[in-house]
């Protein structure tokens, strides 16, 4: 008799064990990969047939794969500064493509992704583009001293880094604070003004290029590694990169740092250069894609996101690390280098059935691809339409580690966790991005505010969604954003317009 009472109470107790055991959140490390300018259907898990990404589709079979995800923003330092900070970045002025001699513009008292990791006692470090500017405002950076302020102190542990985009100056790698390599007899200047030193420009001297610039896009001012660059800069000879490496460097720096804390939780931002212009992959990838150097620089780069999964397989580690594919806008094929991504596009549509790409207010410019992966946390194989934005990162882990940031901490950003882990299929109710004109998402509907200026960019072959009348989309039945029925819906166009009216005064 005894003996029968006691199976049912080690039953309840196996279970609750059990249950508590799967329902206790683990505190997984997070690698978030940020690729640079890779459009919604530059994957082959996304669509794309004429180039293919077999390590990406892997990470998707394997973890969850969003069909409805969003950068903040249609270019690349916004979305980042929204990424950091869960804030909109046009809340705050200055937040636009930064000058590779920009100010740092993360005010260093707030909170941001790295920091509440770090609170959480995790090991953060950043590796790859930086592009949130360096030092103090209203001072010029000394790049030949330690430079005071950068993503050290706004939350990461350990930083490798370049400061702004590969086609701008200066072309170094900095560690921490200090310049790599950087032979002090040499001393770096960096000037966005105006010449200086008399090294050759891609302007003056066309016939030392090896990857030449479009005409009119202005990639041709000092002459790094045969490339033409944005801003002019002096010295440094030694420090400066080979394009062709970048890939490689960067990604020993985030292999170096996934062993060094596999012991220990950890989060990871590796921020790739791949696939912003100048498109220069190195030996191993040059001319394995039938896309020349976009393609190239594809393969280049999910072979990237490979490595870091077979790191993390060699180190035994898969299991209990969350990895976040993403990019931090829409693409672009001819962003200022003549290396014929146009008439090698043949037929691929790099921003998969959206309209617009990089710059643009329209669904190209910021639905991205999101992959997650995170084999004790995530059901494989998953695709959700969960509407989420990579600003929801930061109040989302917050939630996740137990933290509850103030409001003013995260303004724009929502715990979207259970959407992110697949658990939940709604994410967030509306999400207000930018690409010139902002937009307003709720459900099914995207408005698009009135916007003077270009409705296409001649240089990009962009169409950029300014429109001096309002713009509304069902995205339900056209996801391509050719009907516009603002005319036919007014009452619609009201009360959004009205609600983007108020968010934008929160
Ligand atoms: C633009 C550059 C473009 C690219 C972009 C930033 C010109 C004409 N074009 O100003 O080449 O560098 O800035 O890209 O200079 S992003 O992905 O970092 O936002
Ligand atoms: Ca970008």
């Amino acid at each position: 008799m005894r003996g029968l009472k006691i199976w049912p109470i080690a039953f309840l107790l196996a279970a609750t064990v059990f249950l508590s055991f799967r329902s206790k959140p683990q505190r997984p490390n997070v690698i978030f990969i940020y690729a640079d300018d890779v459009g919604f259907g530059d994957l082959s898990v996304y669509g794309a047939t004429k180039v293919l990404t077999p390590h990406l589709d892997r990470l998707a079979k394997e973890g969850i794969r969003f069909t409805n995800a969003h950068a903040s923003s249609a270019t690349c330092t916004p979305s980042r500064f929204a990424l950091m900070t869960g804030g909109y970045p046009w809340r705050q002025k200055g937040t636009g493509v930064l000058p590779g001699d920009a100010a740092l513009i993360i005010p260093t008292d707030r909170l941001t992704l790295p920091g509440v990791f770090r609170n959480a006692g995790y090991k953060t470090a950043t590796v790859g583009k930086w592009h949130l500017g360096l030092g103090e405002s209203g001072k010029q950076i000394n790049w030949n001293k330690p430079i005071s302020q950068g993503p050290n102190e706004v939350g990461f542990d350990y930083a490798y880094f370049f400061p702004a985009t590969s086609d701008r100056v200066p072309t170094v790698f900095i560690e921490d604070h200090d310049v790599t390599g950087l032979d002090t007899a040499d001393p770096i200047e960096v000037d966005y003004s105006r010449k200086i030193g008399n090294e050759p420009t891609g302007k003056e001297n066309p016939e030392l290029l090896k990857l030449p610039a479009s005409p009119d896009h202005g990639h041709n001012n000092t002459i790094v590694n045969g490339i033409g660059r944005i801003g002019w800069m002096t010295g440094g000879k030694q420090a400066r990169w080979t394009d062709e490496e970048v890939a490689h460097v960067f990604l020993s720096k985030a292999k170096q740092f996934i062993q060094d804390n596999a012991k220990n939780p950890f989060f990871l931002c590796f921020s790739l250069n791949d696939i912003h212009v100048p498109r220069m992959p190195s030996t191993q990838f040059k001319g394995k894609s039938k896309m020349g150097l976009r393609g190239d620089v594809i393969l280049q780069m999910d072979w990237t996101v490979g490595e870091i999964l077979v790191t993390l397989d060699n180190l035994g580690i898969a299991d209990e690390t969350l990895v976040i594919f993403s990019s931090d806008n829409g693409p672009v094929l001819d962003d200022g280098y003549a290396d014929r991504a146009v008439e090698l596009a043949s037929g691929h549509k790099p921003a998969g059935p959206f309209r617009g790409g990089k710059y643009s207010a329209f669904e190209g410019g910021t639905r991205v691809p999101w992959i997650a992966r995170w084999p004790a946390g995530i059901k494989a194989g998953a695709v959700s339409d969960a509407l989420i934005c990579q600003v929801d990162l930061l109040a989302s882990f917050a939630g996740f580690l137990g933290q509850k940031p103030d409001h003013a901490d995260a303004v724009d950003s929502y715990d979207v966790m259970n959407a992110l882990l697949g658990k939940s299929q709604s994410g967030r109710e509306f999400l207000v991005k930018q690409g010139g004109a902002l937009s307003l998402t709720e459900g099914n509907w995207k408005y698009i505010e009135p916007r003077e200026g270009k409705a296409y960019m001649e240089l990009t072959g962009i169409e950029t969604g300014a429109n001096p009348k309002p713009q509304l989309y069902d995205l339900s039945r056209d996801q391509g954003e050719k009907t516009n029925l603002a005319e036919k819906y007014p009452a619609k166009v009201k009360t959004m317009a009205a609600r983007l009216e108020k968010i934008r005064q929160d």
